[in-house]
C-alpha cells in the first residue's frame, strides 16, 4: 500500500465495513495512513485537562476519532460495549494497560493482566472477549495522538474503579467534530 489521504482511508473503511469487514485489512488501512499521512493535524485538537474525542467520521456501521493525549493524560479502564477498537499511533507513543474482566461481585482492586508502548504506525485491537483497557501517552514529556476505529459506534462505555472494581456507565463526549470544538455547555 502507497500513501492514503483521510478521504482515501474512510473510502476504504466504508467499503470494508459494507462487506465482510476483515481485521487485518483494516489495521494495514489505519497503519499505512499513521505512517504516511499529515492530513490529520487540522482535527487532532488537545486539551489542557483531558485526553480530546475529535471525530471524523460517524456512519451506521463505524465511526473514525483521532484521540489526543496530552503528557500525563489517561482514559479510565473502560470496555467496549460489544466493540471492536481499533487503535493505530498517528504520532508519539501511546501505552496500553489490559485488565481481565472482574467478575460481577468483585470487591478489590483490579489486577493489570499487561501494558504495551505502541509506536507509530503500530496497531492494538481489543473487544470485550479480550478484556478491558486503559490507555495513555507513553512518554512523560511528548504528547501523543491515535486514531480509533469503532465498529460499531457507541455513545457509552462501562467505566471501572481500579481500586474497587466497581463499574459506572459513562457517556463518551467528543471534543470535535471535524476540527470544529463543541461548545455543549459541558466540559466533557
Ligand atoms: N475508548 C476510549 C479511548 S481508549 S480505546 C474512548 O473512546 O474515549
Ligand atoms: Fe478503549
Amino acid at each position: 500500500m502507497g500513501t492514503l489521504s483521510l478521504d482515501s482511508l474512510i473510502e476504504a473503511l466504508r467499503d470494508e465495513f459494507h462487506h465482510e469487514a476483515r481485521g487485518s485489512h483494516i489495521a494495514e488501512l489505519l497503519s499505512t495512513y499513521a505512517r504516511t499521512a499529515t492530513d490529520w493535524r487540522a482535527f487532532a485538537l488537545f486539551n489542557d485537562q483531558n485526553y480530546t474525542r475529535n471525530l471524523v467520521v460517524r456512519e451506521d456501521r463505524f465511526e473514525l476519532l483521532f484521540l489526543c493525549w496530552g503528557t500525563g493524560q489517561e482514559s479510565p479502564i473502560h470496555n467496549h460495549e460489544s466493540q471492536d477498537c481499533w487503535m493505530c499511533v498517528i504520532e508519539g507513543r501511546v501505552e496500553e494497560v489490559r485488565y481481565c474482566i472482574p467478575e460481577e461481585v468483585r470487591t478489590g482492586p483490579l489486577e493489570p493482566s499487561g501494558s504495551h508502548v505502541f509506536a507509530q504506525g503500530e496497531v492494538a485491537f481489543i473487544r470485550d472477549e479480550i478484556g478491558l483497557h486503559l490507555v495513555r501517552s507513553a512518554a512523560s514529556d511528548e504528547p501523543a495522538i491515535s486514531c480509533h476505529l469503532y465498529a460499531a459506534p457507541s455513545d457509552q462505555c462501562n467505566v471501572y474503579c481500579p481500586d474497587t472494581g466497581k463499574v459506572t456507565c459513562q457517556d463518551l463526549q467528543n471534543y470535535s467534530v471535524r476540527g470544529r470544538i463543541l461548545t455543549t455547555g459541558t466540559d466533557g
